[in-house]
């Protein structure tokens, strides 16, 4: 599933940097699927392209794994387990290769409708994928509970699958062999690595390499996602969420972008902040308002990184009923809210 590229992002993102001459102009056209570098003679490209799905169980260091192999914090991480909640794609170009990261919120046993169009999402990348990349968190041994999850991501991925075993740095050896001996025979290449301290990611990364096909690249050289800026906005906004709010709170939230003002100094941006229930209103504010003045501060700080910019921001929350059960909320969200999924809870 190659088309239909979203491209805000090169807009906002090349005005904040300045770089608009690097946008090619049919690329905000929305429906083009490739763009190709020039080739040199015949018709196989001289450059490598593909898609890179990283897969495993909530906490393994997906995201952690992620950014560090883009050198960009593109995809949010908290210590929290379910911290991604949909798919984020980040985007490696070097000279003749470009690698394009899917990553995906954890591989865990769905119980309602919110939950299953988080795995939705994971298989669906498992589906796009030229390879598979499992993250495992090589500190818990490879128990049923850690495996099974594994197990059927294994069997529906066609693709080669590389294993990143992450957290070497505190995995006991015990526990790393013991997952190297669980992989042995199911995957093409099993690493060590620490992703928090980009241990052992440029040897992964090479190995990955060699998996993708020949092809021209999918994007600009100088790209480095495919979502709006308003997408990492509203997400650094829920990253600080669950950072400093407990329970059920930053699962109940949902923060999107209702105004971006381009061009204002300091760039205005309005952060909705949805709750699924009025009484989480006042949690979210606090009392006489201290929580959601730290939550502002500390989330303007990421966002003002982000964007290069001082940021002004607005946060406003707002009840927005069971949003997490609702099918159509979800969807206009962007979540992958399974088709066949209506009969269930
Ligand atoms: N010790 C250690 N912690 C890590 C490493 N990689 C990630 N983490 C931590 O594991 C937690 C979960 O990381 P995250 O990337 O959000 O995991 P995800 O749910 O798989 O995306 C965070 O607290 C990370 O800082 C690592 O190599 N070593
Ligand atoms: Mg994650």
């Amino acid at each position: 599933m190659r088309t239909a590229i979203a491209f805000p992002w090169y807009e906002a993102w090349n005005r904040i940097e300045g770089n608009s001459h690097m946008v090619p102009e049919r690329m905000n056209e929305g429906t083009t699927t490739t763009w190709s570098r020039p080739r040199e003679g015949g018709d196989v490209p001289s450059t490598r392209a593909g898609y890179v799905a990283l897969v495993g169980r909530p906490n393994a260091g997906k995201s952690t794994l992620m950014n560090a192999l883009i050198g960009q914090h593109l995809s949010i991480v908290t210590a929290k387990a379910q911290t991604t909640w949909q798919r984020v794609t980040g985007i490696l170009t070097t000279d003749d290769t470009q690698v394009i990261f899917l990553d995906t919120p954890g591989l865990l046993e769905a119980k309602d409708l919110f939950q299953r169009s988080m795995l939705a999402a994971a298989f669906e990348a498992l589906d796009d994928a030229d390879v598979v990349l499992v993250v495992v968190d090589a500190r818990y041994a490879p128990s049923a509970r850690e495996t099974a999850p594994l197990e059927r991501a294994l069997e529906v991925a066609k693709s080669p699958v590389h294993v990143a075993l992450n957290k070497v740095d505190e995995a006991s050896h015990d526990e790393v062999g013991a997952w190297e001996r669980w992989f042995d025979g199911r995957a093409s290449g099993v690493h060590r690595i620490a992703a928090l301290q980009s241990e052992g990611t440029d040897s992964l990364l090479a190995s990955l390499v060699t998996e993708l096909p020949a092809h021209p690249f999918f994007f600009p050289e100088d790209d480095i996602a495919t979502a709006p800026v308003r997408f990492f906005v509203a997400e650094l906004v829920r990253e600080t969420i669950l950072e400093q709010y407990q329970d059920e709170i930053p699962y109940s939230v949902w923060c999107e972008v209702e105004e971006f003002r381009e061009g204002s100094d300091p760039l205005y941006i309005q952060v909705n902040i949805l709750v699924e229930r009025e009484s989480q209103k006042g949690i979210i504010i606090g009392s006489k308002g201290h929580a959601i003045r730290s939550l502002g501060e500390a989330a303007r700080v990421k966002i003002e990184h982000f964007v290069g910019q001082r940021v002004y921001l607005d946060l406003w929350v707002k009840p927005l009923k069971s949003w997490r059960k609702s099918r159509a909320h979800l969807g206009r969200f962007g979540f992958r809210v399974p088709e066949d999924d209506r009969g269930q809870k």
